[in-house]
C-alpha cells in the first residue's frame, strides 16, 4: 500500500478520533498506555490522579484535558475532589467529601492460614506472618508500607480456633500462648504508628455453624470479643473487626443481634472509643450490602449508650470479572454498581464504612480500576473512611493477589498494583 494511501487512511482515523464519545463522569481521560478519550463530558474535568491514571471528576469545566502536571515526585494531586455525582432518588443530599480519605493499608495475612469459608479452621494450621515464629517479615512489610508508602492501616486476619487453640468447641477464653503470638503482629503493627485492626476470620461460623443459628450462641462470640477487647481498651489504634465475611446466613434480623452482642461485649470491657466494624451478609459484599437487607439490620446495633458513635459498616469488593479476587485481570471499578449507590444510603443515613478488603493482580487492568475506585472512595471521604488491599504477609509475591513487598538487604520493592495505584504516597489520596 502507498505511503499516501497510508496517510489518508491515517486521517480518517484522526477525525474518527476527534469524534469519539469524551469520557464519562469517572471515566478516564489519561496516563501511561491509555489510548483512549482525553475530554471529559460537560460537568466534569479531567484531572491527574497519578502516572497511570487520569480521571474525569465532577466540576465546573464544561470540557477538558488533562494538564501534564503530574508532579516529577510521583505523587500527582488532584486538581478537585470535593464533590461527586448528585445522588439520585429521594435523598440528595450532596457528597461532601475532603478528597482525602482517612486510612489506606493491607491485610498482614497468616494467623488466618487454616481457615475455610465454612468456620472451619485448623488451629495448628496459622503460620504467624512475623520472623521469630518462621513466617516472612510482617513486623518489617509494615514499617515499609508505612514509611515508604504512607500506609496507616493494617488488618491482621486471625481464626476464632487459633486464639482459643478449640478446633471443634466454640469457646471464649483466650489460649495464651497463640494470643502472645497474635499480640506479637498487633505490637509490631502499633510500632508502626498504625492504627490495626484485628480481624476474627470465621466467616459468621465456628466448625460449620452458623453463630446464633445453629452454631455458637451469641454469648459465646461476646465473650470471645470481651476477651479481646479486655486487652486493647486501652489503646484508641486498635479497630474490632468483628466478623469476616459472613456469607449465607439465613437471618439477617438474627446476625444484626449477634453483632449487636460483639459490640457491647466490646464497650463494656472498656473499649469505649475504638473504631468497630459491622460485617454484613454475602461476604460483606460493598454492592449488596443495602439490597441484601445487610444496612438496614446492621442500623440498628448500638452502642450501649444508644449511640452509634465508631460502629462503622465493613465492607469488601473485589474488581475481577466475578468479584471473587481470584482473577489477574480487573474489569471493573465497582463505582456505578456498588460504591455511587453505597455512598447515596450511607449519605442519606448518617452512616460510613470501610473498604477492608480490596484488591487485584499485579496488572495494568487492576492499577487503571483501582485507580478510579480510590479516586471515587476519595470524592466520597464523608462516607468511606478509606482501603484495605489484600494482601501480603505469608502470601508469596507470586499469590495472584500478592501485595507482599519483597526485601533485598533493607531495601523493599512493592507489587506493581501497590506501586501503580494503592499506595497513598503515589495516589496522594490519603491524609497524612
Ligand atoms: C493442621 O495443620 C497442621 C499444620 O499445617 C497439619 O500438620 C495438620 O495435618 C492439619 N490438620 C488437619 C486436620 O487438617
Ligand atoms: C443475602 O445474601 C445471602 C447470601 O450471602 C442470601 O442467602 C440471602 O438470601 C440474601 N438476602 C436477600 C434479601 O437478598
Ligand atoms: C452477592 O454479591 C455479589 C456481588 O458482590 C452479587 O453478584 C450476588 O448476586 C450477591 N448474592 C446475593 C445472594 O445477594
Ligand atoms: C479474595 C481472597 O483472597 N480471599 C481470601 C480470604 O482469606 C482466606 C483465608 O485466608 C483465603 O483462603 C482467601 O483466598
Amino acid at each position: 500500500m502507498a505511503a499516501r494511501t497510508l496517510y489518508a487512511l491515517g486521517l480518517v482515523g484522526l477525525s474518527a478520533l476527534s469524534v469519539k464519545a469524551q469520557s464519562a463522569v469517572y471515566g478516564q481521560c489519561g496516563g501511561i498506555s491509555w489510548t483512549g478519550a482525553t475530554t471529559c463530558v460537560s460537568g466534569s474535568t479531567c484531572t491527574v490522579i497519578n502516572d497511570y491514571y487520569s480521571q474525569c471528576l465532577p466540576g465546573s469545566a464544561s470540557s477538558s484535558t488533562a494538564t501534564a502536571t503530574t508532579a516529577s515526585s510521583g505523587t500527582g494531586t488532584p486538581t478537585s475532589t470535593s464533590s461527586a455525582a448528585t445522588p439520585s432518588g429521594s435523598c440528595t443530599t450532596p457528597a461532601a467529601g475532603s478528597g482525602k480519605l482517612r486510612f489506606a493499608g493491607v491485610n498482614i495475612s497468616g494467623f488466618d492460614f487454616g481457615c475455610n469459608s465454612d468456620g472451619t479452621c485448623n488451629a495448628s494450621g496459622a503460620w504467624p506472618p512475623l520472623s521469630v515464629y518462621y513466617g516472612h517479615d510482617g513486623a518489617g512489610q509494615m514499617s515499609h508500607f508505612v514509611n515508604d508508602d504512607g500506609y496507616n492501616v493494617f488488618r491482621l486476619p486471625v481464626g476464632w480456633q487459633f486464639l482459643t487453640d478449640s478446633d471443634t468447641t466454640a469457646v471464649s477464653t483466650l489460649n495464651d500462648a497463640n494470643f502472645a503470638e497474635y499480640d506479637a503482629l498487633v505490637q509490631a503493627c502499633l510500632a508502626t504508628g498504625a492504627y490495626c485492626i484485628v480481624d476474627v476470620h470465621n466467616y459468621a461460623r465456628f466448625d460449620g455453624e452458623i453463630i446464633g443459628q445453629g452454631g455458637p450462641a451469641n454469648s459465646v462470640l461476646a465473650a470471645l470479643w470481651g476477651a479481646i477487647a479486655a486487652k486493647y481498651a486501652s489503646n484508641s489504634k486498635i479497630i474490632f473487626g468483628v466478623m469476616n465475611e459472613p456469607h449465607d446466613v439465613p437471618d439477617i434480623t438474627l446476625w444484626a443481634g449477634s453483632v449487636q452482642a460483639a459490640v457491647t461485649a466490646i464497650r463494656n470491657a472498656g473499649a469505649t472509643i475504638q473504631l468497630i466494624l459491622l460485617p454484613g451478609n454475602n461476604w460483606t459484599s460493598a454492592e449488596t450490602l443495602v439490597s441484601n437487607g445487610s444496612a438496614a439490620a446492621l442500623n440498628t446495633v448500638t452502642n450501649p449508650d444508644g449511640s452509634i458513635t465508631g460502629l462503622i459498616f465493613d465492607v469488601h469488593k473485589y474488581l475481577d470479572s466475578d468479584n471473587s479476587g481470584t482473577h489477574s485481570d480487573c474489569v471493573t471499578n465497582n463505582i456505578d454498581n456498588a460504591w455511587q449507590p453505597l455512598a447515596e444510603w450511607l449519605r442519606c443515613n448518617g452512616r460510613q464504612a470501610f473498604n477492608t478488603e480490596t484488591g487485584g493482580g499485579n496488572t495494568a487492568s487492576c492499577v487503571t480500576y483501582m485507580n478510579q475506585q480510590i479516586a471515587f472512595q476519595a470524592a466520597n471521604s464523608d462516607v468511606f473512611l478509606g482501603y484495605v488491599g489484600w494482601a501480603a504477609g505469608n502470601f508469596d509475591p507470586s499469590y495472584v493477589l500478592g501485595e507482599t513487598p519483597t526485601d533485598n538487604g533493607g531495601t523493599w520493592t512493592d507489587t506493581l498494583l501497590v506501586s501503580g495505584a494503592m499506595s497513598p504516597k503515589v495516589n496522594g489520596f490519603v491524609a497524612s
